[in-house]
């Protein structure tokens, strides 16, 4: 490989320029990089079968959605869809700049269990030829990447253990260092996974400790922080547990857990959803900017199940419907935006009141 560990002058100012573009005022991202079989699920779902064409009818609808980018400045893509074509023979990557939107991609190649860890503890994989495929992205038209590793938290069995950790901010560190050397912004998403029934506190606790240790390690390689954006789940506390958080308890264990391990020339923090429902993801991040904080960061969406669940009902697989799914979908868009400013009025768009949440979602 033609890899050179001194290269990050050369993208230096473009990966700050991408960087801050992608959070700009208003704006979060479309997360709809599902693998083939997380979006087949979906499809199945609308009694669609798991073929190529479905994939990209479904990914076309999202992407034509009249004045998308007044609200979503990027779209991760799995790797399939970053090379697909719209059925009339534009390319996806056309179709989303002609929108203002910023083409990303998924460059983790999905969760391992990790051996000598706790069972049901996983690492991410992707490293092998990374820079490689990052420069064909580049090519291509990605100007950002996102890799995704999950944690879960069992106190009893000692999880996430110190080992899972490690190797969680050691795989997120080197994956954003390469991303950096081919010219894309690195999106670093170290989700919490909600299963269990711990309390918020001990969710805060944890997710201190990890998101510190990811950017010791995001240091220790030399990443240019400027030109980074972190992706992590709310601080809320377990799908089972039995004291549920309001929206400000949320906000304030959110904001004082990134405020104590997230660097200030981190231009930005895009939360994933992580089977929160539509209306309870747009909720809780206007609250977290609706609250008073030192952190000097735009607080977005990246949400992908919280983006897309009433949009994919409305379409049912339907041509006829495609109109009705794409208003369902610039509906959470637009109160995603507003919410990314504190702006949001709670039941003020429709959204689909089903919860999101999938057990173990980490495989
Ligand atoms: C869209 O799903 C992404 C890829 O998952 P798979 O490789 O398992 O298909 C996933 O990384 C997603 O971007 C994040 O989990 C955020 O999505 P949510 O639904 O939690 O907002």
């Amino acid at each position: 490989s033609s890899t050179s560990l001194n290269s990050l002058e050369k993208y230096a100012d473009e990966l700050v320029a991408t960087a801050n573009a992608m959070v700009r005022p208003g704006r979060g991202l479309l997360a709809c990089d599902e693998s083939t079989g997380t979006v087949g699920s979906r499809l199945e779902s609308i009694g669609l079968e798991n073929v190529e064409e479905n994939r990209r009818d479904w990914r076309e609808l999202l992407f034509r959605s009249p004045s998308l980018g007044d609200y979503v400045s990027g779209a991760i893509l799995f790797e399939e869809t970053l090379y697909q074509n719209a059925a009339d023979g534009t390319p996806f990557v056309d179709v989303l700049k002609s929108q203002g939107v910023i083409p990303g991609i998924k460059v983790d190649t999905g969760l391992k269990p990790l051996v000598g860890g706790v069972e049901g503890e996983t690492w991410c994989s992707g490293l092998d030829g990374l820079y490689d495929k990052c420069v064909l992205h580049y090519a291509k038209g990605a100007r950002f990447a996102k890799w995704r590793t999950a944690l879960r938290i069992d106190v009893a069995k000692g999880c996430p253990t110190d080992y899972a950790i490690d190797e969680a901010a050691h795989g997120l560190s080197r994956y954003a260092r390469i991303c950096q050397e081919a010219g894309l912004v690195p999106i670093v998403e170290p989700e919490i996974l909600i299963d269990g029934d711990h309390d918020i506190a001990t969710t805060a606790r944890i997710q201190e400790v990890v998101v510190s240790r990811t950017y010791q390690k995001l240091k220790e390689v030399g990443c240019l922080l400027e030109g980074t954006l972190l992706k992590p789940s709310m601080t809320v506390a377990g799908v089972e547990c039995s004291d549920k958080p309001t929206p400000e308890d949320v906000a304030k264990m959110t904001v004082q857990t990134l405020e104590r391990s997230v660097p200030c020339s981190v231009p930005g923090i895009t939360f994933l959803s992580g089977g929160l429902t539509e209306e309870d993801s747009s909720i809780f991040l206007n609250a977290i900017n609706s609250i008073e904080r030192k952190g000097p960061w735009a607080m977005t969406f990246s949400f992908s199940r919280a983006n897309q669940s009433s949009a994919l009902k409305a379409w049912a697989g339907k041509k006829e419907n495609v109109e009705a799914a794409q208003k369902a979908l610039l509906a959470r868009a637009q109160a995603n935006s507003e919410a990314s400013e504190g702006k949001y009025v709670a039941g003020s768009q429709p959204s689909d009141q089903e919860s999101l949440y999938v057990k173990n979602y980490c495989i």
